[in-house]
């Protein structure tokens, strides 16, 4: 690609990168408006308590959590830089009930744009990393979508990406042709291209998890976490680091830039609640965002981007980063479902040679 001054801005990348495919620009355009709530944001997040923005309001969203006063107005912001362009006919967020109806004075495009605009807001008061994640899914057709229209599989989206407001300000994002970087230049108030086609690494000793809800995980969970804790004098026979944020860009972002897997799974802490994440705002973004950089995405039984939805806030289990660890983590779920897993405390791993690591080669 031909660099402007040595840089390639978001707004060029864009253009080159979906000339080759069917997407018009309304997507590129989309993604630059994404963007420039993106920037505003960065600036409210970087200005913390001196913004008065930080501490909690008086509600809560659809899930009953407490919203921060940073939830409504980074949803506000986002709402704003995408209702009148004319590109998108709809939109639904983590922080409303229902979704956003375009309003009759602008008209409506052809895509919907699903969010949660301050992921990790719990955070927020720690000035630790937190982000905004976004998934663009295509509306066919000239009526004002219906709920139905939101509830479309993973691999049907068209874009995905999120920002993360750390030391800098970066927006990664995929439109199906590899996972890429950009680094907010704040003086000259653009996106640069610094992190091109982003590749998790297949292999990793480092994994992501809320360790103290291991007592509600399922069986292949423990299992695969039991093995990574022996480190070298378990099955798995090399030391792994453990990692944990509380903010799913910040770990996605580590991912990415590193290698690792991350896992909310499953568990029994609250019967109602088939996982944490939310699969529309959180799970399937990521989940394209990682694959498209080589990674795997799972629920531990279903590859996540094939989950059909069947609400617009449903919960679901992601397990996601280096492919090898996804692989191994669904190939314990397949064990435990066939009866056959073999927890690690048992003491068959000192006897049975299958479960030694040079069995496992
Ligand atoms: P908040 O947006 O409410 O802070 O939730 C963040 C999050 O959805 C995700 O970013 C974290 O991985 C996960 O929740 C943290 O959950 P725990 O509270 O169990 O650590």
């Amino acid at each position: 690609m031909e660099l402007l001054h040595g840089r390639t801005t978001l707004s060029k990348f864009l253009i080159e990168h979906l000339r080759e495919t069917q997407e018009s620009n309304d997507l590129a355009a989309l993604l630059v408006d994404v963007a420039a709530a993106i920037k505003a944001i960065s600036a409210m997040a970087a200005k913390g308590a001196l913004g008065g923005y930080l501490g909690e309001v008086d509600s809560h969203n659809v899930q009953g959590e407490v919203q921060k006063k940073l939830d409504v107005i980074t949803n506000e912001t986002i709402l704003r830089h995408c209702e009148w362009g004319g590109l998108v006919a709809g939109m639904a967020s983590e922080e409303m009930d229902e979704p956003f109806e375009i309003p009759a004075e602008y008209s409506r495009g052809r895509y919907l744009l699903v969010f949660d605009p301050l992921d990790g807001s719990s955070n927020v008061d720690l000035n630790v990393s937190v982000g905004t994640i976004f998934s663009v899914l295509r509306h066919d057709g000239d009526e004002r979508p219906a709920f139905g229209d939101y509830l479309k599989r993973g691999r049907e989206q068209v874009a995905a990406g999120y920002a993360i407001y750390g030391p800098s300000t970066l927006l990664v994002i995929t439109v199906g042709r590899g996972t890429h970087g950009f680094t907010l230049d704040r003086e000259i108030g653009n996106f640069i291209l610094t992190h091109p086609n982003l590749r998790v690494p297949e292999e990793t000793s480092e994994f992501a998890i809320n360790a103290s809800n291991q007592r509600f995980w399922e069986p292949p969970m423990q299992r695969y976490v039991d093995e990574c804790k022996a480190g070298r004098t378990g099955p798995r026979a090399r030391d792994f680091n453990m990692r944990w944020i509380a903010s799913m860009v910040a770990e996605v972002h580590r991912i990415l830039i590193r290698g690792g897997v991350f896992m909310y799974p499953r568990d029994t802490k609250d019967p109602k609640k088939a996982g944490r994440l939310r699969l529309m705002y959180e799970a399937n973004p990521m989940a394209m965002l990682v694959e498209q950089a080589g990674g795997l995405a799972s629920t531990g039984r279903e590859r996540l981007l094939e989950h059909s939805p069947q609400t617009l806030h449903e919960r679901i289990a992601v397990i996601l980063g280096s492919r090898r660890e996804v692989e191994l983590i669904e190939q314990y779920h397949r064990d435990h479902d066939c009866g056959d897993d073999v927890p690690f405390s048992s003491p068959l791993f000192n006897e049975r040679s299958l479960f030694r690591p040079e069995a496992r080669a």
